[in-house]
């Protein structure tokens, strides 16, 4: 790559370095013309924009943007799932079906919908229009809200921050935006929570749900992980990006026999899926199918010279892909009408056509196969064993057995004190830090301390690749307590709840330990936190946003958007913890974010009156020197 003087993201960033202190602080605005503006850190630089608008509200601006971009990725992820459940109740979409029937009939009594004598089309067809409903909602509130804890859902209202409509929160984000508009900092804030909420309790919410319906509710299932699971004598297909709309239908044609045969026809034993990033998540939690990397992997995938198709539809995919895979015979094929890249093959995919497209797609790979050049190909040999597929509904059952389903072990093992607490680790990879190393060092450190760590997204792949998602090794790595309530139910001390939207799942797991009963009647008072490490997405600022406005404390690493505005952070770091219950914080070092996320911890503890159990503990010497 580098003789052809093709770059990988890292030194890219080397190339952009320094980057610009006024982006970086996000002091600069760009909303209209008389700009662009910006805000000098210095005393004798200017301290207003053309319009008059400050530092406060400038940053304000630029992080409720950001909020609404990510809030809207996840959610037209959403609307597209529904739309799919729609077209499967009408026989419209090929190849797709209803696996999780039971899933189904429960959300249509969630929604009140009539079910006696029914037929199956019908419930998915008014589940599908009602969850389609939630993106141009109008008024009242986001019909998933009503799942929170009623005190939160009381703390939401009084602070009128409940989301009406999916659509028009995202939509009140750019107009309060547009110059002229909002101009106080706390006013924006407000539609931020409003409209990250309408992303958690509402869009991915909606995605998850629904591709649970579509695609089967997750159960626990063994994976594998890491380069080593390309196969240099089989034909290899990746699958890159988010909506299992695509990886699942390329899935069911890799399974074809036609297509296997074709396969061994050219010189290959058979046909090989692997993931990257969110959609690999999807497809590893219902199939078990390997996952190559994450985000951070995609561009050296490639390098390994024995990928014949690297497929993509949306998100988090590099504009660098087609560029790299040109040194190789690698073919990058986008799918989404909503994401093309220049040098990449477009093969236009809908629900209608998804299973002949799917097909298509494999026959060039298998085509392409024989474009392979052997003294191009070197696979990395590592790989290991996770579990993934904990959905919230299956921890019910692993926790308490089929008979006895519920919560109540976990809610017991943190009341005596054996599970210290629960953190929710999830997010990007960001070159601005060594791949995967705070996420690693971050989620090691927990469970050392016996809290038990939730994970989506690539974070959840970076820890897979250290073995912390094993079952069985996984648990050298987890404190005492941890350990034996882990052993005995048989759960690594790391769960892997899915993708991103599915960070959705971590929002129920919590209100299902709300409802269980004895640690408090919100989300707020659960000894619980969550981090973002490595984060670089918008999508990770909205998800972060909507766990601090359900009550969690959440930090984030590498950089933070609003350090520019003194006011704007003093909010977000403290005073909001007033209001909803959850706080931001930013702390790039592994270890001092431990920190932080197990003093969150114990405070928490403390003040439901559960520390004392917890003493019985033997703490080693790090654990004395924190208490001090
Ligand atoms: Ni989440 Fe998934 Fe990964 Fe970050 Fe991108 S793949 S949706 S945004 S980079 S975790
Ligand atoms: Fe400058 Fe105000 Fe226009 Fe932004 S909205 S570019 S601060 S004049």
């Amino acid at each position: 790559m580098s003789e052809k003087k093709f770059t990988t993201a890292e030194e890219r960033l080397k190339s952009q370095e320094p980057q610009c202190g006024f982006g970086i602080f996000e002091i600069c605005c760009r909303n209209c013309s008389m700009g662009p503006c910006r805000i000098s850190p210095f005393d004798d630089g200017p301290k207003k924009g053309v319009c008059g608008a400050d530092e406060d509200v400038i940053v304000a601006r630029n992080f409720l943007r950001k909020i609404a971009v990510g809030a809207s990725a996840h959610s037209d992820h959403g609307r597209a799932v529904a739309e799919t459940l729609i077209k499967v109740a009408r026989k419209e979409a090929i190849g797709y079906e209803i696996k999780d029937e039971f899933k189904l009939i429960k959300l249509a009594l969630e929604f009140g919908i009539d079910v006696k004598d029914k037929k199956i089309e019908e419930i998915a067809l008014k589940v599908g229009e009602i969850c389609l409903s939630q993106f141009g909602q109008q008024e009242g509130n986001l019909i998933f809200t009503k799942r929170a804890p009623v005190k939160r859902q009381r703390i939401w209202s009084d602070l009128e921050i409940t989301p009406r409509g999916i659509d028009r929160e995202v939509v009140e984000s750019l107009h309060r935006t547009h110059m002229g508009t909002d101009q106080d900092f706390y006013n924006l804030m407000k539609q931020a929570q409003r409209c990250a909420l309408s992303d958690g309790w509402g869009g991915s919410m909606v995605a998850t749900d629904l591709q649970d319906v579509l695609f089967g509710t997750p159960e626990p299932i063994l994976g594998r992980v890491n380069f080593g699971v390309l196969k240099d004598d089989y034909v290899n297909i990746i699958v890159h990006g988010h909506e299992p709309l695509l990886s699942e239908m390329i899935v069911v044609a890799s399974e074809d026999p036609e297509l296997i045969n074709l396969a061994k026809q050219k010189g290959a034993k058979g046909i090989n899926i692997g993931g990257i990033c969110c959609t690999a998540n999807e497809i590893l939690m219902r199939h078990g199918i390997p996952i190559i990397g994450n985000f951070l992997n995609q561009e050296m995938a490639i390098t390994t010279g024995a990928v014949e198709v690297m497929v993509v539809d949306v998100q988090c995919i590099m504009a660098s892909l087609p560029e790299i895979a040109s040194c190789f015979h690698t073919k990058i094929i986008t799918t989404s009408e909503k994401t093309k890249i220049p040098g990449a093959i477009h093969v236009k995919f809908t629900e209608e056509n998804a299973l002949e497209k799917a097909k298509e797609i494999i026959k060039m790979a298998i085509e392409n196969f024989e474009n392979r050049k052997k003294e191009n190909v070197i696979i990395p040999e590592s790989q290991i064993d996770l579990v993934a597929g904990f959905s919230y509904e299956s921890i019910y059952y692993i926790l308490g057995g089929r008979f006895r389903a519920s919560y109540r072990p976990l809610n017991d093992n943190i009341i005596n004190g054996k599970i210290r607490g629960i953190a929710g680790v999830v997010g990007c990879n960001n070159p601005k830090v060594s791949h995967d190393e705070i996420h690693i060092k971050l989620v090691s450190k927990l469970i050392e301390n016996d809290v038990l760590v939730l994970q989506t997204g690539c974070s959840a792949i970076a820890c897979a690749k250290a073995g912390f998602l094993d079952s069985v090794k996984g648990l050298n790595y987890a404190g005492k307590g941890l350990r034996e309530v882990c052993e005995a139910v048989g759960i690594p001390p790391v769960i892997h709840m899915g993708s991103c939207v599915d960070n959705s799942r971590i929002l129920m797991a919590a209100t299902c330990v709300v409802k269980e009963g004895g640690l408090g009647d919100d989300i707020s008072e659960l000894p619980a936190a969550g981090a973002a490490p490595e984060w670089m997405s918008e999508k990770a600022l909205s998800i972060g946003q909507y766990f601090v406005s359900s009550g969690i404390f959440v930090v984030f690493g590498v950089t933070w958007p609003t350090l520019g505005s003194k006011n704007l952070t003093k909010y977000l770091f403290e005073d909001i913890e007033k209001e909803v219950g959850g706080k931001w914080a930013f702390e790039s070092d592994p270890d001092k974010m431990a920190e932080l996320i197990l003093k969150h911890i114990d405070e928490k503890r403390r003040k439901l009156g559960i520390d004392k159990a917890r003493e019985r503990i033997l703490y080693d010497m790090a654990m004395r020197r924190e208490l001090e």
